[in-house]
């Protein structure tokens, strides 16, 4: 009998390891088997969902609001609503991860609750990458954002300490900031003066007219506007009234920028639940949500 084993020579993989792979994002570099990049934890799927020279060249999206401001339920709502939509622009998500906030902020809300708080660690976060069809325009259009957790933008813009927060801003075509309707009602000023410190922040990436924030488009949003009817009618002049802050920075330093306003729930129960305050959504009814969204697509032309 012989003592002779047949051993599969798997030193070919290791080939692999020596080309790295660069993240879409942050263009740092990463091994071909990882699942998200080591620096910035943005999936690498994306990069080699953008690798094909032919296709449209994908553009990323800043969505920006403090903890709470509505940005997960928002998004969530958004790429249902363009994903259902027909005609006009209408959304296919790419890659199985791009439909995971979709689907959990649909079954929240379909169980009466709200989404959950988005953890700080950039692992847990939502890329969202939808291919968009303009059949009006005969376009389609490739665009990417995450959904951030609220609290790492808000330290961002304390201490401006993160380079990958950095990277990913400079490299986005537009932004999206979410301003609380609710909060402002009650009178707290914390909406504009975040709003204020996004647009100062932004203004001093750089001066280049090519590359200034200046030049970009910026949508501002009232979110959970639901009973505020001034809000919806006119959100411009809503903004002039009650963030004049940001209204005046942005009227002074953007080209191009809009108020917007929308709402997820139609209705809400607030409760206590050991001693925490808790808000429900009773009823289900987005308004305004692809507004921003459709003035987005048409700045980015
Ligand atoms: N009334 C009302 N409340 C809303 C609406 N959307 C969100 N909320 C409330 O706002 C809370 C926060 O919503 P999220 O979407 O989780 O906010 P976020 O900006 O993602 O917060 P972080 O993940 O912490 O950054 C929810 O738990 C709801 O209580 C809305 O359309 N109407
Ligand atoms: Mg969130």
């Amino acid at each position: 009998m012989s003592r002779l084993v047949t051993a599969p020579l798997d030193s070919l993989e290791l080939m692999h390891y020596a080309v790295a792979v660069p993240c879409f994002v942050c263009n740092g570099d990463n091994r071909h088997d990882s699942e998200r990049c080591r620096h910035c934890y943005a999936p690498l799927a994306l990069s080699y969902q953008v690798a094909d020279k032919r296709a449209t060249k994908p553009e990323m999206l800043a969505v920006l609001g403090p903890p709470y401001a509505g940005k997960t339920s928002y998004l969530g709502m958004l790429c249902d609503s363009l994903s259902r939509q027909t005609g006009r622009a209408s959304a296919v998500s790419r890659g199985a991860f791009s439909v995971m906030l979709q689907q959990q902020v649909i079954a929240r809300l379909a169980s009466q609750q709200f989404p959950t708080h988005t953890p700080e660690d950039a692992e847990s976060w939502h890329w969202n990458h939808l291919q968009i069809a303009e059949p009006k325009v005969r376009r389609v259009r490739e665009l990417i954002f995450p959904d951030m957790a609220g609290a790492v933008m808000e330290r961002e813009l304390d201490h401006q300490a993160s380079p990958i927060t950095r990277a990913f801003l400079k490299k986005c075509s537009g932004a999206i900031v979410l301003l609380d309707t609710q909060k402002i009602e009650r009178g707290d000023p914390t909406p504009d003066f975040f709003a204020m410190k996004v647009l100062s922040y932004l203004g001093e990436f750089s001066n280049k007219r090519s590359t200034s924030w200046r030049n970009r488009p910026i949508a501002f949003l009232f979110t959970k506007a639901e009973r505020s009817r001034e809000c919806f009618d006119s959100p411009r002049s809503y903004a002039e009234t009650h963030v004049p802050g940001v209204f005046r920075q942005a009227t002074a330093s953007q080209k191009r920028f809009e108020f917007f306003a929308a709402s997820v729930a139609g209705a809400t129960i607030n409760l206590e639940v050991d001693g925490a305050p808790i808000s429900l959504p009773l009823r289900v009814e987005p308004r305004g949500i692809r507004e921003p969204m459709s003035w987005m697509l048409k700045q980015l032309r």
